[in-house]
């Protein structure tokens, strides 16, 4: 079966909430993808920075096949004999004392959500059920009804109304529009420190900081989304320590995986993570055996192979030199480490048609919203790479 006979099924049976590019992918190794016709791509993607470490990291597949072979699933009914050591591990790397784990990142920002709204009735004696968080205009954080109900994206929403109260929404990048709707039930305020769905909008210099002095005034938590910009992504273990800003809570997926399997968790101290009690939360299969294994290689991973430091140094020069290339369509090259947008003029006709043509000189990179480009490959890229791909990127930003 080639492209086209996956395609044709995929189109027949699956719901259409997708309009992938027309590659179908069947290996991958590093930063490489192949294809079923047999072609070749460097990712730039990295579903959408979920492989940090690169495709099928030899490491996490040992974890993963290892782990398999003795137990994949207790349920939290019974204890096992991984999570207590990613636990131990998530807390020496990233200084949270606890952690608690789920799987999709929706999941953990709905747990994130249910934790802040506990503190505010049993910590900060918010009357219980009026607890409002606060939140930016054009964040991503999931598509289940509640996180939508504060999406800002009408295509996210529109149709799966009734919504979920208690999220005020503010502009990204004002501190002082935080600071006005903050009231005495503001439970917390939650933040992508780079929003990475909205086009990899960088805030100004000083706001997470700034934003985290309010919280701390007001006796108000501060959450960090940081499943996109977490890991390394950005040129740190977290975005927000761009800023010195040690966010109250701290969400996590995506690459705590390395790509293998749905891995999340929120972190936070023990005042606030302990206040969850026996049976208020939960999921069959949050924080298995398997799950934890993979967790514990994929973190292994990023710490032996100095990814943050990589995606800092990788990022410099993949940002300067597409920021170095003359074309008519630019509007502006932006990042943090290897979290990379070229922005399109308006009149460039949509970054669609970019992503195309790229794909089809084996690139592969997402558009996001109609004229975003996202540079995001895998952190274990190599400047060979970047150089072998930059004369393709400019070639075909410079396409008429
Ligand atoms: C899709 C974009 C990225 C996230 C942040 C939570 C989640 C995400 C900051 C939820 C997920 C995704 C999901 C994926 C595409 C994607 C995305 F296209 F929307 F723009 F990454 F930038 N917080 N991001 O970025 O995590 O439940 O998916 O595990 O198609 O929805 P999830």
């Amino acid at each position: 079966m080639n492209t086209q006979d996956f395609i044709k099924i995929e189109e027949q049976y699956g719901a259409h909430n997708y309009h992938p590019l027309d590659v179908v992918i069947e290996k991958a190794e590093g930063v490489w993808v192949y294809d079923v016709d047999g072609n070749r791509y460097l990712d730039c993607l990295s579903a959408y920075s979920a492989v940090n470490q690169g495709h099928v990291h030899p490491e996490i597949l040992k974890a993963l096949l290892e782990q398999a072979k003795k137990v994949t699933l207790t349920s939290r009914a019974f204890r096992n004999d991984q999570l207590p050591l990613l636990y131990k591990e998530l807390s020496e790397m990233t200084g949270y004392d606890m952690s608690l784990p789920m799987n999709s990142g929706a999941e953990a920002v709905e747990t994130a959500i249910k934790l802040v709204r506990k503190w505010a009735y049993q910590v900060k004696k918010v009357p219980r059920h009026q607890a409002e968080i606060i939140v930016a205009g054009n964040n991503f954080h999931g598509r289940t009804v509640t996180i939508i109900s504060f999406s800002t994206e009408p295509l996210y929403r529109d149709d799966f109304g009734p919504f979920t109260p208690g999220f005020v929404v503010v502009k990204y990048g004002d501190a002082d529009a935080i600071e006005k709707a903050i009231t005495p039930n503001t439970a917390a305020v939650m933040l992508e420190p780079i929003q990475g769905e909205a086009g990899v909008i960088i805030p100004p210099d000083g706001y997470l900081k700034k934003v985290a002095d309010i919280c701390k005034k007001n006796n108000v938590l501060l959450v960090a989304d940081e499943i996109q910009t977490g890991l390394c992504r950005t040129g740190k273990l977290f975005a927000a320590h761009h800023e010195d800003v040690r966010p109250d809570v701290v969400v996590v997926g995506k690459a705590l995986s390395g790509g293998f399997y749905p891995v999340s968790a929120v972190l936070a101290d023990e005042p606030i993570l302990g206040l969850f009690a026996p049976g208020e939360h939960g999921s069959t299969f949050g924080g298995n055996p398997l799950a934890a294994a993979v967790a514990r290689a994929s973190l292994r991973v990023l710490r032996e192979e100095k990814l943050a430091e990589r995606a800092e140094k990788m990022g410099e020069y993949f940002v300067e030199q597409l920021s170095e290339i003359p074309s008519p369509h630019i509007k502006e090259v932006r990042g943090k480490g290897l979290l990379i947008a070229v922005e399109l003029k308006p009149e460039a006709g949509g970054a669609r048609r970019f992503c195309e043509t790229l794909k089809s000189r084996g690139i592969l990179a997402k558009e996001t919203h109609d004229n975003v480009i996202r540079f995001a490959p895998p952190l274990v890229i190599e400047k060979e790479t970047i150089d072998w791909a930059l004369p393709i990127i400019r070639e075909t930003l410079n396409m008429p």
